[in-house]
């Protein structure tokens, strides 16, 4: 998305088959603005557009420091991509010199009038090979633009936008998210990634790790317990089996999955048999959350 207040002067080069028109003249003007920013820190929105999958074509905030890529953030999920896929803006000016140097069959180029930086190329090499196609929009670059990636590994807590994403899956192809590399992504890949790339089980609503009575005292506070909402509820405020409800079928599941552990002692605790009222479920989650609440008045 290019943001409104920036006037961008754009300068786009559509060519016949035979050659690129962009002169190198008009590329090195746009460079030299670019250079004399003397940016080398900094962070830019980037995504890939191409016949191809996977991490290449997540939408990434690219962080560059001293010139090179130091990471790229998932925009959507905060997971971290990997780097060597995203470019700095210094190597986006290297794929133009190319494409103008080949020359490419078609170029189109858009830089942004204050910075000088590409912030749309699109590129086709050869009419003459299909699928070879590439296409780049950038926005928003600046020196304080940083967001650190998801370490899921020191911090399964900042995974719940990933499990939340998970539930819309069905069967669609997106390598980054099959986490189980069956080469679907779907319900079984959610369930892959909260018991074993997170190591942690349903009902562990705050992601701490353990599913105890802190998950039912967060998911009650939250007040969308079978409301009248439709489709409001997220792995945080206790939607674990991923109908976007929290509701007693909820409870059913995360205490099917067996992790549940008391306070005091940690051990699994004895739980409503599955086939018990939906009533007897809530009512367990209430008295554990009753309970939980007396520490706090
Ligand atoms: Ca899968
Ligand atoms: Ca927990
Ligand atoms: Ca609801
Ligand atoms: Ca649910």
């Amino acid at each position: 998305m290019f943001r409104p207040t920036i006037l961008m002067l754009i300068v786009t080069f559509a060519f016949s088959s035979q050659a690129a028109a962009l002169t190198q003249a008009e590329l090195d003007t746009w460079h030299a603005l670019w250079t004399s920013q003397g940016l080398e820190d900094y962070g830019y929105q980037f995504q890939r557009s191409c016949h191809c999958f996977g991490e290449s074509i997540r939408e990434a905030v690219v962080r560059v420091e001293s010139g090179g890529v130091i990471y790229a953030t998932d925009t959507q999920t905060g997971l971290s991509l990997e780097d060597t896929l995203f470019p700095s803006v210094e190597e986006l000016f290297s794929e133009l010199q190319s494409a103008v140097d080949r020359p490419a069959a078609f170029l189109s180029a858009e830089f942004d009038a204050a910075l000088g930086y590409p912030i749309r190329v699109s590129i086709d090499w050869d009419v003459t090979i299909a699928d070879e196609e590439t296409f780049y929009v950038t926005s928003s670059l600046s020196a304080d633009l940083d967001v650190p990636a998801c370490d899921y590994t020191n911090d399964i807590a900042c995974a719940a936008p990933v499990i939340d994403l998970l539930r819309e899956a069905n069967g669609w192809f997106d390598s980054f998210l099959d986490f189980n590399e069956d080469f679907v992504v779907d319900a079984a890949d959610r369930e892959f990634l909260i018991q074993e790339v997170l190591q942690t089980n349903y009902g562990d609503s705050n992601l701490d790790g353990v599913f105890n009575s802190s998950d039912f005292v967060q998911v009650f506070r939250s007040g969308e317990f079978e409301d009248s909402l439709t489709a409001n509820s997220s792995w945080a405020t206790g939607d674990w089996n991923g109908d976007f409800e929290f509701s007693s079928s909820d409870l059913v599941k995360a205490f099917q999955a067996g992790a549940y552990q008391s306070d005091s002692t940690g051990e699994t605790r004895p739980v409503p048999e599955p086939h018990l009222p939906c009533a007897a479920w809530l009512s367990f989650g209430v008295v554990l959350f009753t309970r939980r609440l007396r520490c706090y008045v």
